[in-house]
């Protein structure tokens, strides 16, 4: 019997439905929800692969554990909540912090900041979400008086132009991105502009790239503003009825075209087609993700977008807007419940009248008063010692924080470092004293909020797994424990929702934007067969925020943002010195790979995490393809694998932001980022820091391959990746080894079976067999400059019993027959690799549909469409560097 659950993939913002079903072995597969408005059955390669990365036993959390001991949980919970009576007796309850995440189910993060806001008495939680978009959430706050996302997926589709900025769609919305390539595929005359220092994926969609110079975003805004004015095409009617602040004044000073070319290092003809496409185009949707809001002037940066559409009336219409595309599943849900330290809870900002209307709504006194500390600047208090513990919730900032290993020692010092997670291997639970098992996507129940402000549910298909709890319980469970037995009397998710709904339209009156008091979840049924909806529904039942021009500021009318103060208008021409670091996402994985870094699919793509540098200035540098570079910044030196990218602008690397300490030598790769941050919003400048590269020659590189996981290796380089039966390690050392038969008793305490030193190679091999005679382990190891690792080796790990042939063929460094040398894989669905792609271009296949066709790549979920056709657009020069 097969059982089939309708839920929400757990990843992006997009939100899909998918269809989660379990048969009679347990074994679950999945599939895209032709239902839900989201996706109509769409899924991309990550959502395709959500059955790879359940895990319920190896590498899961599944017992509380205080100070590396197993207990139960009432230990646990009685120890988190007499500890923080004792400490908010001695300190007050700003001594007290929560850091939660847009991964947090809307019913988790509503008990968590209840607990906090209402009951702790301090504003002290806010969330991973802050490195994220709370840029946008407080340029929408400044502009219409409340943080709400004024677009649908449907203007995406229905816009005549649509710029993509600071985004890279095809990678990290990819369902949006097929949603939109299908649209101008129905209506060639919409026009696609991207603008995005990389020559990115998303590109191939795009009329018109402006591949600008690093954070010279508000210029070109603005002189595109002021262009726009010039030629009378701002909307006069508009701006008099239903805005304040437009400043013509402030226009005479943004740049005109000469001189942003200079500035942006874009060709004059191409700002020029950018401009009067904009001018021209009444149907726009700008829509804008991290290359915007990490920034040291992200909530300008987010402003001067705003301010375009304002000037044009452009907003709360059907094919236009300003568009925050959101990074996580549910980021959006932690701006309903007000989880960001900024904000109180059901989109009330931090008036004494707010606060009054939560204390009575909850029952309580101690709803704070002014806001609590933004994450870095809760890191930083944690350092002084001021925040004495925090409870960290569905994040890893040990990881995914600037300035990481800074953070490692704040948190070692920190007296009581509380982790709920899934997993048991994080950098952050590495540091924790309470650990706290949590359930994971499939095992719990709840709902999020999608960037087009569609609230889906997500349903538990699986049971739950040792002693695994969902998140709102335990927080309910410590609320209780702390002496607020009926405020946290919750009894299921349901229950939960219920209240933040009567919450969103208490003494609403048409004040907030955010009002589902009147959705009929009146029963448990009701809300276990709640449809995906998005809010505020209209009459005529669709959605829509602004259609009426009504702002939720004191005039409603909606604000224009001052931009004198930007300093990146007063940029100099040139290009800076230095090297810009960008970071960012890549297609098959998820943030610190606690997830996706489980599935050998999803890892396939991209083996290592490597520094992408223009061909140019690695010829100037030094940097041979394939080999080290050394990157150092003011805070770390880290060592990467070099690949050439000429998508990337000279001035500029890029390297991945996934890895982490549990998965590289490299790992975290944030301790590269400084914590430059936005003045308004707290969000780090993730995508802009400071870094010199140099050349590192390595003395022996390897590889090694093991049927179980090692624990870090001792080599200077190494990075794990997990492959369908073994793992894999690359390895490489620094300093020249005694011999090379010395590396394998650094690397492992374990003897090998048989070892074969090929001098003409400047080569050892070496194999270890386990008591069933299968392949436990193989190493190659080469002092050789040119060592290529025997990736084919690892089918050895399929067979049940290796023949002495296979080990023959291994130590003698000869492919076994029918191996082939592994490439990285492009289509993850069908396991196709760009070595098989590339042969057919070879053969004059130039469509994606006839790659397709010939073997069947992107012929599932679509992701890696827009690399095939990158790949067939950049041969036969210029191949990306194969492993
Ligand atoms: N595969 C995958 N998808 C994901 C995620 C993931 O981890 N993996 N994470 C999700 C989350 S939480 C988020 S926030 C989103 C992020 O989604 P995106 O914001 O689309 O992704 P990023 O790769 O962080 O950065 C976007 C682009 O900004 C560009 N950029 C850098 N500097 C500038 C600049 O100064 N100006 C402009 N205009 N552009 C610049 C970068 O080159 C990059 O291509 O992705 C979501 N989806
Ligand atoms: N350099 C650089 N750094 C960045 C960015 C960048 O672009 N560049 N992007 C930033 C952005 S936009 C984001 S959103 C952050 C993301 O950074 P993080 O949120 O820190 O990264 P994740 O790996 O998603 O961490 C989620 C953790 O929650 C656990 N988890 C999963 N499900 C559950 C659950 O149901 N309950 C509990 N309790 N735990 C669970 C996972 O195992 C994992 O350890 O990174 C930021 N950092
Ligand atoms: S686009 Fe992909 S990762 Fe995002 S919600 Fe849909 S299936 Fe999940
Ligand atoms: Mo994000």
């Amino acid at each position: 019997m097969t059982s089939t659950t309708r839920t929400t993939c757990p990843y992006c913002g997009v939100g899909c439905g998918v269809l989660a079903s379990v048969d009679a072995s347990e074994a679950v597969s999945i599939s895209g929800d032709p239902q839900h408005p989201a996706n109509r059955g769409r899924l991309c390669s990550k959502g395709s692969a959500l059955a790879d990365t359940i895990a319920t036993d190896s590498g899961r959390l599944l017992q509380p554990q205080l100070n590396g001991e197993t207990v139960t949980w009432d230990v646990a919970l009685d120890t988190l909540a007499q500890r923080w009576l004792a400490i908010r007796e001695e300190s007050g309850a700003d001594a007290l912090a929560f850091y939660a995440s847009g991964q947090m189910l809307t019913e988790d993060y509503y008990v968590a900041n209840k607990l906090m806001k209402g009951f702790v008495g301090t504003a002290n939680i806010d969330t991973n979400s802050r490195l994220c978009m709370s840029s946008a959430v407080a340029a929408q706050q400044y502009a219409f008086g409340v943080d709400g996302v004024a677009c649908n997926y449907s203007d995406l589709e229905s816009c005549d132009l649509l710029v993509l900025i600071g985004s890279n769609l095809a990678w990290c919305h990819p369902v949006l991105y097929q949603r939109i390539k299908a649209a101008r595929e129905r209506r060639p005359e919409m026009k696609i502009v991207v603008i995005d220092p990389r020559r990115t994926a998303t590109c191939e969609i795009a009329d018109l790239h402006l591949p600008l110079r690093p954070d010279t975003d508000i210029p070109l805004l603005q002189g595109l503003l002021r262009y726009l004015h010039e030629q009378s095409a701002t909307d006069s009617d508009f701006i008099a009825a239903h805005t304040s602040g437009f400043s013509a004044d402030e226009l005479a000073s943004a740049p005109d075209l000469q001189t942003l070319g200079n500035i942006t290092a874009v060709n004059d003809a191409d700002l020029q087609c950018f401009f009067d496409w904009f001018a021209a185009t009444e149907k726009t949707v700008t829509a804008y993700s991290m290359g915007i809001n990490q920034a040291s002037e992200g909530t300008l940066k987010a402003g001067a977008i705003i301010n375009l559409h304002l000037a044009t009336g452009r907003i709360g219409k059907d094919g236009c807007g300003p568009f925050s595309i959101t990074g996580q599943p549910n980021a959006m849900g932690g701006r309903e419940v007000g989880g960001l330290a900024s904000t109180l809870a059901a989109h009330m900002t931090f008036t004494a009248q707010n606060r009054d209307r939560l204390n009575r709504f909850w029952g309580s006194t101690a709803v704070p008063a002014a806001p609590g500390l933004k994450a870095l600047d809760l890191f930083e208090a944690i350092e002084r010692g001021e925040v004495r513990s925090v409870w960290i919730m569905a994040t890893n900032p040990l990881a995914s924080l600037p300035e990481a290993a800074r953070w490692k020692r704040a948190l070692e010092a920190c007296e009581f470092v509380v982790v709920s997670d899934c997993v048991n291997d994080s950098d952050t639970l590495a540091v924790a004293d309470l650990r706290l098992p949590a359930l994971g996507w499939g095992e719990k129940s709840g709902t999020v909020t999608n960037t087009e402000r569609c609230i889906s549910r997500q349903r538990a298909f699986l049971s739950s797994p040792g002693n695994a709890k969902a998140d709102w319980w335990m927080v309910s469970e410590v609320g209780k424990r702390m002496g607020y037995a009926d405020a946290f009397r919750f009894e299921s998710p349901a229950d939960i929702f219920r209240e933040h709904a009567v919450l969103s339209g208490f003494e609403n009156g048409g004040q907030r934007d955010f009002d589902i008091s009147d959705w009929r979840l009146d029963s448990d049924e009701d809300y276990e067969s709640m449809e995906p909806q998005q809010w505020p529904i209209l009459e005529n039942g669709t959605s829509s925020l602004y259609r009426e021009k009504k702002f939720y500021t004191v005039d409603g009318k909606a604000r224009f943002r001052p931009m004198a103060a930007s300093q990146s208008l007063q940029l100099a021409n040139a290009a800076p010195e230095s090297l810009v670091l960008n970071t960012g996402r890549v297609r098959d994985h998820w943030h610190t790979l606690t997830r996706t870094g489980r599935s050998a699919r999803l890892s396939e793509h991209q083996h290592e995490p490597t520094l992408s540098v223009h061909p140019a200035r690695a010829v100037k540098l030094g940097l041979p393809s394939g080999g080290f570079a050394r990157v150092s910044s003011e805070h770390a030196k880290l060592t990467l694998r070099v690949t050439l990218d000429e998508n990337l602008p000279p001035d500029s690397v890029f390297v991945p932001m996934h890895w982490t300490h549990s998965h590289s030598a490299a790992g975290p790769i944030n301790a590269l980022v400084g914590t430059e941050r936005d003045a308004l919003s707290g969000e780090p400048a993730f995508k802009h820091a400071t870094v010199t590269v140099a050349p590192a020659t390595s003395a022996w590189q390897g590889l090694m391959i093991t049927r179980t996981p090692l624990p870090c290796p001792d080599s200077d380089y190494w990075v794990k990746v997990r492959g369908d039966d073994y793992w894999l390690y690359y390895l490489a050392g620094f300093k020249a080894p005694l011999s090379i038969q010395t590396i394998w008793s650094s690397l492992t305490d374990m003897e090998y079976t048989t070892a074969l030193l090929d001098s003409k190679h400047e080569q050892v091999r070496f194999l270890r067999i386990d008591a069933n005679e299968r392949v436990s382990c193989l190493l190659a190891v080469s002092t050789a400059e040119n060592f290529e690792p025997p990736l084919w080796a690892a089918s050895l790990f399929r067979h049940e019993i290796t023949s002495a042939s296979d080990r023959l063929a291994f130590l003698s460094g000869v492919p076994l027959q029918g191996s082939t040398t592994i490439s990285p894989t492009i289509c993850s669905c069908n396991g196709v690799d760009q070595a098989t792609i590339n042969a057919l271009i070879a053969t004059g296949v130039n469509t994606t549909a006839g790659i397709t066709a010939q073997c069947s790549a992107g012929g599932n979920c679509g992701s890696c469409l827009p690399e095939i056709q990158q790949m067939i657009n950049e041969a036969p020069s210029s191949r990306r560097v194969a492993l």
